[in-house]
């Protein structure tokens, strides 16, 4: 396998700038490639050489094939990181560059294939003894069977695209007497967003937290997970926080999950970096949901708990490197992932793009920000709105949590409206902060954390963190707590800047 020499990275933002960070550290040139809209954004300054791709539409720049196999082929990069989303999952994209002789870092196409088509997906884990959400694993052929189905497995059930994913073209049906117009809505839907019409039911699983084990293959047949991501904090279906490990995963768990992760991964001949998904019902059962065969946005909460760079890897496995060690990593101290998004809460999260004047982002020790934007940057309105992830390390959950308070309370964004003080609010829960929300939390507690300024939010989160601290034997934590309260607690546990002035 030949060693690569230049990497274009074919992806825009903070993904694309992170991946050219380690190509940098690896020593290999990397390419950007930018649309009109892009032409001065970050990622496009910050690769070695650009190439514009195409008009600000999606279609017609980051996800046309040819216009990135072009790019390669004009600035001689012999490699292709698809970051996330755009090509990523794309098996036409794998096999045009694998065609075009160049290495895609990432999955084999088949295993694309294999776990793309979610009903195909649920039966090749149910074959690998993979445990599935209860449901079905063939399409029905009319809405009468699927009524048959939910009758058989009871309400309420899940109506799912099996084109879909992502929580895209899901219907929840709480009564046989919406089963009609649920079907024939989720099938035009699957239709019309997927081209595939194809609808698979599951039973409906009550307030599951959402957590996914990173696993990690090479080509030469070794497989590990690198432990869970707890993803339970959504709002429509898109992650807001995440971390790991997750706290209510026991030692046991992370086990059996991590096992039954590397089995899914090894079913499908999977190389390279892959998260498989799972379901966690109130009774700690724990089902497959779909694989995601690419490196997830989330993936810092993962590097700072096992000291790995994952695109390192991604790099070092697609020029058929071996994974450099085939046991499973424990987790070491505790993970915090926010995404930054250029919106606006209070406006029913609109988009907020715009010109950004100023920003300061937060710094110190363990924290991290991934960052597609600068001081003068207009945000455009065409892409995804996340323009940031803030991650923050500590040896544990409670002082992860304190240190991600204080990173959010520096971090200052101007000209554009930010979920910022939303994320504040939603790392001071005590619902977060005890560590057991599930997929609800946002969703219910939603009006809370809109932020009307809530005093009494700050004392009983910071009351409910002591003595949660104290339950788990944190002592340490929980001397904080209620100093942090009365605002007295000394500078170095929470690094607010001119407390000692107080102390
Ligand atoms: C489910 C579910 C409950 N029961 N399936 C599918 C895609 C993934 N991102 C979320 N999905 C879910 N599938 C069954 N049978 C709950 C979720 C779910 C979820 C659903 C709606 C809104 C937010 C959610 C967050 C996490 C999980």
């Amino acid at each position: 396998m030949a060693r690569i020499k230049k990497v274009l990275v074919a992806n825009r933002g903070e993904i694309a700038i992170r991946v050219m960070r380690t190509c940098r550290e690896l020593g290999l040139p990397t390419v950007a490639v930018f649309s009109e809209a892009d032409r001065s954004a970050l990622h496009t300054r910050f690769a070695d050489e650009a190439y514009c791709v195409g008009p600000a539409p999606s279609r017609e720049s980051y996800l046309v094939i040819d216009n990135i196999i072009d790019a390669a082929r004009r600035s001689g990069a012999d490699a292709i990181h698809p970051g996330y989303g755009f090509l990523s999952e794309n098996p036409t994209f794998v096999r045009a560059c694998e065609k075009a002789g160049l290495t895609f870092i990432g999955p084999p196409a088949s295993a694309m294939d294999a776990m793309g088509d979610k009903v195909r997906a649920r039966t090749n884990m149910m074959k690998a003894g993979v445990p599935v959400v209860p449901g079905t694993t063939a399409p029905f052929a009319n809405v009468e069977e699927a009524r048959t189905y939910a009758k058989s497995i009871g309400y309420p059930v899940m109506l799912k695209a099996s084109g879909g994913g992502g929580g895209k073209g899901m219907r929840r049906v709480d009564r046989e007497e919406d089963l009609d117009s649920a079907w024939r809505t989720a099938r035009s839907e699957a239709m019309s967003a997927f081209n595939n019409d194809t609808v698979y039911m599951e039973k409906f699983l009550d307030q599951p937290h959402h957590i996914e084990i990173q696993v990690f293959a090479d080509m030469h047949g070794n497989c590990i997970h690198l432990n869970e991501r707890e993803c339970s904090a959504q709002r429509r279906n898109q992650k807001v926080v995440e971390e790991a490990p997750s706290p209510i995963i026991s030692v046991e768990m992370r086990k059996a999950m991590g096992e039954v992760a590397v089995k899914a991964a090894k079913a499908v001949g999977y190389v390279g970096a892959g998260t498989i998904e799972f379901l966690v019902d109130a009774k700690r059962n724990f089902y497959f949901l779909e694989m995601n065969t690419r490196l997830q946005v989330e993936h810092p909460v993962t590097e700072w708990t096992t000291g790995i760079d994952l695109v390192a890897w991604q790099i070092h496995v697609a020029q058929g490197g071996v994974l450099p060690f085939v046991r499973p990593v424990q987790p070491r101290g505790h993970a915090i992932e926010v995404r930054v998004y250029a919106e606006d809460p209070a406006t029913n999260f609109m988009p907020s793009p715009g010109k950004i004047d100023s920003v300061r982002v937060p710094s110190g020790p363990y924290v991290r920000d991934d960052s597609g934007v600068y001081p003068g940057y207009t945000v455009p309105n065409v892409y995804d709105p996340m323009i940031s992830k803030l991650s923050v390390w500590a040896p544990t959950r409670m002082e992860a949590i304190l240190r991600m308070k204080r990173a959010l309370s520096e971090y200052s964004l101007k000209g554009i409206t930010t979920n910022l003080r939303y994320l504040e609010h939603i790392v001071s829960h005590p619902e977060f902060m005890k560590g057991d929300y599930d997929t609800g939390f946002l969703p219910r507690e939603h009006q809370k954390l809109l932020g009307e300024k809530n005093e009494k939010l700050t004392k009983a989160s910071l009351i409910a963190a002591a003595v949660y601290a104290h339950q788990r034997g944190e002592k340490q934590a929980a001397s904080i707590a209620p100093a942090a309260a009365a605002g007295t607690v000394s500078t170095w546990r929470t690094g607010r800047p001119n407390s000692w002035k107080r102390s």
